[in-house]
C-alpha cells in the first residue's frame, strides 16, 4: 500500500494525512526496526553501546567544526542515556523540502552518509547526524531538547515516531542539543550499560580529538561514579597514557604529522623498557584493531630509519641489520589517519584497505624520524641498543625452540607427562582443564568425563613472563607443559589452528593463591598466545564457595547470597531444622564427584569466559598487576579491593 502511494511521487492518499515524506519516514525507520544488526552492527550490549556512539559522533563532528567544547555522557538509574553538547545546536528552522524542522528531519529520517554536508574527513565515525534517526528508532522513547536563538526547543518521539511536535518550552541564554533516550527492551536482549566499555570509548574520542572535555557520569543506585577527559596534548597523551606504568626508554613522546591532498597522518610514539609492541591505530577516529595500511606504511618506514640511522650512526655493522620485529620489541604507538573515502575491510571491518595511506604513513614517518634521531642521537642509541638486544634475544629463543623441539623428537613423547589426556581427537569437542596443585588435580581427574576432558596439574611458582623475554618462556619447566599440551606453538609461532583443546579453561581456588596463578596463566597467554584469548578459547572455571547439608540433601553456593537463599528454601520455614554449612577451602579439598558436579559437568557448571574488549586497558592491566612498579599497583589493589568480594585474606 505504501508503494502504491509512492508510485506517483508525492501522492496523498484519499483515506489519511499521510504524504510522501512521512511514509518514507516510517518505511525507513521500520527498516531500522526489521533490521537493527545492519544499522548497529548487532543486537548485543556491542549494538546498545554502539547507540551512545552514534549521538556522540554527532557532538564529536559539531566540535571538529569548531563549536563545541564540552560533550557530556549521563548513565540514569535504569539504564537511560543523556548526551550533551555546548555547540550550536541542531537547526530547527524549517526545511523547504519536507515542510518540516530540520531537528524533525535529523532524527526522523534515515539519510544516507554526507547528505548534510559535504564527506569531507572533518567527520568522525557518523556523517552529520546519519546516526540519530537509527538511535531514534531503536529506543523506546527519546527527547532533545535544543538550546539556540535564546529559546529551549523540544521534541519527542516514541520507537522513531513523534509524540511530541518541536515546541518552545522555555528561554535560555546559551547553545547546545541535550539528547536522553531509553533504549527499546523489544529491540535489546540486555539492556544494561557498562561504564568502564563507555569510558574507553570516550577516553579514546578525548585523545584523538585533543583538547574537547568529554565528561561520563554514572548515577545509577550503588555505582555512582564520573570522570572528565580532557587531553591537551592529543595523540601524545594517548601513548602517556598507555606508557603510564611503565619505564619509557626516552623523556618525550616523538610526534609526526603530514597531510597529502585530501588525507592527514599523525603519529605518537614512545619506547619503554617492556618486551611487546603496542600499536593502536584509527582511521578517521574509528579504532582498526586489524590494522590496515597505514600500519603497514609505519611498520615498513620505522625498520627502514632505524637501519639507516644504524649504519650511519655506526651503531650497526654495515652487514649487520635489524628486523621489523627487533625495532618494534618496547614501542607503544598511536597512529590516526583522516581522509575522504575510507575503505574498511576484514572480517569485522575494523582494517583500513586504502592503498595511498600507506605513502603517506610512510613518508610521514621516514621524514620524521630521521630528522628526530639526527637532532637526538642519545634516543637513537637507546632504541637501537634495546632493538639489538632483541635481535639477539630473538636468536636464543630460536635456538631454545629449536632444542626443545630436538629434545621432543628424541623424547618420542611430545606429551607432558602430567598430563592425563582425553580420548577424543576433534579440538572442537574437547576441554583441557589446567588446575592449580596435585592434589587438586587428583580429584579433577577422577571426576572428569575422560571421553573429552583432559586434565593438566600445575605445581610450584610459576614464571612472571611480564619480566620475561621468549627465549625464557621456551624451556620453561613449568610453563612448557602447558605449551606442549595446547600445541599450538607459542609467539610469532603461535598457530591456533593446531590447538588441541578448544576449551581451555583455568580451574584454580577462590582465594589469593588462585587468583595469583590466574593471573600469571592470562599474562602469559596474553603476552605469548593472544589469538588464544581473542579466539574465546580460554576460560575461568567457577568453582562453588559453600556447602549446605540437611540430612540426606547437599546442595552448593557460589556467593553468600545464594548461600542464605539455598540455606531458608533448605529449611523450607522450619526453624528448627539444622542445616549444616561449611566453607570449600579449596577444589582439593573437594571429592572427585563433588567436582565434576559442581564445576566440571557440562550441564550444572559455570564457566566465564576470558574476554579482549580492550587490548590497551588489557596490556596497563597486565603491567600494571606483573610489572616493576610497585606503588600504581598498591593504589590499583586498593581502589579495586572492594570488587573481590570472595577473596579469603
Ligand atoms: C548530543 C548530540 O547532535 N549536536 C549537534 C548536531 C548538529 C549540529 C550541532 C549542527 C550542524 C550544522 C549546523 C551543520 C547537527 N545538525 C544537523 C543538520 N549532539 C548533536 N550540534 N548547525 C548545527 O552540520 O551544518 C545534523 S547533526 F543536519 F541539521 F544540520
Amino acid at each position: 500500500m505504501a508503494e502504491d502511494l509512492l508510485e506517483n511521487g508525492t501522492a496523498v492518499s484519499a483515506e489519511n494525512d499521510y504524504n510522501a515524506s512521512e511514509i518514507q519516514v516510517l518505511e525507513g525507520l521500520e527498516a531500522v526496526r526489521k533490521r537493527p544488526g545492519m544499522y548497529i552492527g548487532s543486537t548485543s550490549t556491542s549494538g546498545l553501546h554502539h547507540l551512545v556512539y552514534e549521538i556522540v559522533d554527532n557532538a564529536i563532528d559539531e566540535a571538529l567544526a569548531g563549536f563545541c567544547t564540552e560533550i557530556g555522557v549521563t548513565i540514569h538509574n535504569g539504564n537511560s542515556i543523556t548526551v550533551t553538547d555546548n555547540g550550536r545546536g541542531i537547526p530547527v528552522d524549517i526545511q523547504a523540502q519536507t515542510g518540516k524542522p530540520a531537528l524533525e528531519v535529523v532524527y526522523t529520517i534515515l539519510h544516507a552518509g554526507g547528505k548534510f554536508g559535504g564527506g569531507g574527513y572533518k567527520v568522525s565515525g557518523g556523517l552529520h547526524g546519519v546516526g540519530a534517526s537509527v538511535v531514534n528508532a531503536l529506543s523506546e522513547w527519546l527527547t532533545v531538547q535544543v538550546h539556540k536563538n535564546g529559546q529551549i526547543y523540544e521534541m519527542k518521539f516514541s520507537r522513531g515516531k513523534v509524540t511530541q511536535e518541536m515546541t518552545v518550552v522555555g528561554q535560555t541564554d546559551r547553545t547546545g542539543t541535550t539528547v536522553t533516550f531509553q533504549p527499546d527492551p523489544e529491540m535489546f536482549d540486555d539492556l544494561v550499560y557498562n561504564y568502564d566499555t563507555l569510558q574507553t570509548r570516550l577516553r579514546e574520542q578525548a585523545f584523538l580529538n585533543g583538547g574537547i572535555r568529554v565528561v561520563l557520569t554514572d548515577e545509577r543506585e550503588g555505582q555512582e561514579q564520573r570522570e572528565e577527559m580532557c587531553y591537551e596534548g592529543g595523540i601524545r597523551s594517548f601513548v602517556e597514557y598507555i606508557n603510564e606504568n611503565k619505564t619509557p626508554l626516552h623523556d618525550d613522546v616523538i610526534y609526526m604529522a603530514g597531510e597529502q591532498e585530501d588525507s592527514m597522518a599523525e603519529i605518537a610514539l614512545q619506547y619503554t623498557d617492556a618486551y611487546n609492541e603496542i600499536i593502536v591505530s584509527f582511521a578517521n577516529n574509528i579504532h582498526t584493531p586489524e590494522g590496515g595500511m597505514h600500519e603497514t606504511g609505519f611498520k615498513a618506514a620505522l625498520t627502514s630509519a632505524m637501519n639507516t640511522y644504524g649504519r650511519k650512526a655506526k651503531i650497526l655493522k654495515d652487514d649487520e641489520k635489524v628486523s621489523g620485529d627487533d625495532c618494534r620489541e618496547g614501542l607503544t604507538c598511536v597512529i590516526s589517519v583522516k581522509l575522504t573515502e575510507a575503505q574498511f575491510e576484514g572480517q569485522t571491518k575494523a582494517k583500513l584497505g586504502n592503498s595511498e595511506i600507506r605513502t603517506l604513513v610512510s613518508n610521514v614517518v621516514s621524514r620524521g624520524l630521521e630528522e628526530y634521531l639526527e637532532l637526538n642521537p642519545s634516543v637513537g642509541r637507546a632504541i637501537l641498543d634495546k632493538a639489538l638486544t632483541a635481535a639477539r634475544a630473538r636468536e636464543a629463543a630460536r635456538k631454545a625452540r629449536e632444542s626443545v623441539r630436538r629434545k621432543n623428537a628424541l623424547d618420542g613423547a611430545t606429551l607432558p607427562g602430567k598430563l592425563s589426556d582425553c580420548n577424543e581427537r576433534d579440538a572442537s569437542l574437547t576441554e583441557l582443564y589446567i588446575v592449580e596443585g596435585d592434589s587438586a588435580g587428583g580429584s579433577a581427574k577422577g571426576g572428569r568425563d575422560s571421553r573429552f576432558q583432559a586434565i593438566l596439574p600445575l605445581w610450584g611458582k610459576m614464571l612472571n613472563v611480564e619480566k620475561a623475554r621468549s627465549d625464557k618462556v621456551y624451556g620453561n619447566d613449568k610453563l612448557n607443559p602447558v605449551i606442549t599440551a595446547l600445541g599450538a606453538g607459542l609467539g610469532e609461532d603461535f598457530d591456533v589452528s593446531k590447538l588441541r583443546y578448544h576449551k581451555v579453561v583455568i580451574m584454580a581456588d577462590a582465594d589469593v593463591d588462585g587468583s595469583h596463578i590466574r593471573t600469571l596463566l592470562l599474562t602469559f597467554f596474553f603476552r605469548f598466545m593472544r589469538p588464544l584469548i581473542e579466539g574465546g578459547y580460554v576460560y575461568a572455571a567457577v568453582p562453588p564457595l559453600y556447602k549446605l547439608v540437611r540430612g540426606k540433601q547437599t546442595r552448593v553456593a557460589f556467593s553468600d547470597e545464594e548461600r542464605d537463599r539455598i540455606s531458608s528454601e533448605m529449611r523450607g520455614g522450619n526453624p528448627n531444622v539444622k542445616i549444616d554449612i561449611s566453607r570449600f577451602k579449596g577444589l582439593g579439598e573437594m571429592n572427585p564427584t563433588e567436582l565434576w558436579e559442581t564445576t566440571m559437568d557440562p550441564t550444572r557448571r559455570t564457566l566465564k569466559r576470558v574476554t579482549l574488549d580492550d587490548a590497551v586497558r588489557a596490556d596497563q592491566i597486565f603491567t600494571l598487576l606483573m610489572g616493576e612498579k610497585v606503588e600504581p599497583r598498591r593504589q590499583y589493589i586498593e581502589k579495586n579491593a572492594h570488587k573481590v568480594m570472595n577473596l579469603d585474606y
